[in-house]
């Protein structure tokens, strides 16, 4: 594994429409990142955002119709290119995000060249289609855009077609899907690990679990939605759901994935500064993060 860092901002908030994710990147940046990066022993090269076009002033809570799937799936191509390009130069790309959909481009970017097991930090399923949907929220959809479900445009981006297998999937911290979208899910082949298992079985057990499916594979992707965590350790995203997962459980998941030593490139998404407390959420993420790539307490 490389000790190159390629950070990418993609600081869009089209797949939702609470204003203010796309100040993740910024926020991020502020807490810290590449500092800390750095203090590990990374090159840590930061290559700005992805262009993401303006959006049209609205209120915070303005109703869809409108849910932006054209301007998602051009921001997307060009986070797909940019994955695809940092892999090729041997980088570990980070994506700052922005709302979740950006993740049907960072997956599939990273995984062009070659498959990657994708473990899904989430209290959301994201496994709707346009059809499941009861929001329209592109955001909700981006997990069954890359199993190659939903509408062509999202499933076709960056070349055609599932960029993940179902049994190179799983998800973690799961406790708000919608009734269709649980159904579709129990269908899909995807591991699936609950709050609920996690309270029964422990964070660790569940997290060599995860690992144990990609035993045989070289990369991992992980796809943080910082909503998988407690809302009262991370009050800045626009979907609290309670229940989620405490600092310490996060913080022994992301080291365990360090153990490992397969961490080929993560998305950190969903932060919304306006939404939180002195910047707690993106603070917070940063320090997941610096796990995740290998700091150690001892
Ligand atoms: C819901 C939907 C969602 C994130 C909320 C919510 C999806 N299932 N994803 N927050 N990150 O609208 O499809
Ligand atoms: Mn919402
Ligand atoms: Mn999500
Ligand atoms: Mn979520």
């Amino acid at each position: 594994m490389g000790k190159k860092i390629r950070i990418i901002g993609v600081p869009m908030d089209f797949g939702q429409h609470h204003r203010g994710v796309d100040m993740g990147p910024a926020a991020l940046r502020y807490s810290g990142l590449a500092s800390e990066l750095r203090g590990l022993g990374y090159e840590v090269e930061d290559s700005g955002d992805v262009l993401v076009p303006v959006r049209d002033q609205g209120p915070d809570t303005e109703p869809g119709p409108k849910n932006y799937v054209s301007e998602i799936t051009r921001v997307c191509q060009r986070v797909y290119d940019a994955g695809k390009q940092a892999i090729k130069e041997n980088y570990i790309p980070l994506f700052l995000g922005g709302d979740h959909s950006i993740a049907m481009g960072t997956v599939g970017g990273v995984s062009h060249d070659g498959p990657t097991g994708l473990i899904w930090m989430d209290a959301h399923g994201d496994f709707n289609t346009s059809e499941t949907s009861p929001s329209g929220n592109v955001h909700g959809m981006p997990l069954a855009a890359l199993i190659g479900e939903g509408e062509s445009s999202l499933v076709n981006m960056g070349r055609n077609g599932a960029k993940v297998d179902p049994d190179q999937v799983v998800l973690m911290g799961i406790r708000d899907l919608d009734t269709k979208e649980r159904n579709r899910l129990k269908q899909s082949g995807i591991t699936v690990y609950t709050m609920r298992d996690i309270d029964e079985q422990g964070i660790s057990a569940v997290t060599h679990k995860a690992l144990m499916k990609f035993v045989h594979m070289k990369n991992i992707h992980i796809s943080v939605d910082m909503d998988v965590m407690d809302p009262a350790e991370a009050p800045g995203v626009g979907t609290p759901v309670p229940g989620g997962l405490t600092y310490r459980e996060a913080h022994l998941f992301m080291e365990i994935i360090a153990d490992s030593h397969k961490l080929a490139s993560m998305d950190i998404v969903e932060i919304n500064p306006i939404l939180d407390q002195a910047n707690r959420t993106a603070r917070l993420a940063v320090d997941l993060t610096v796990s995740a790539l290998g700091k150690r307490i001892y």
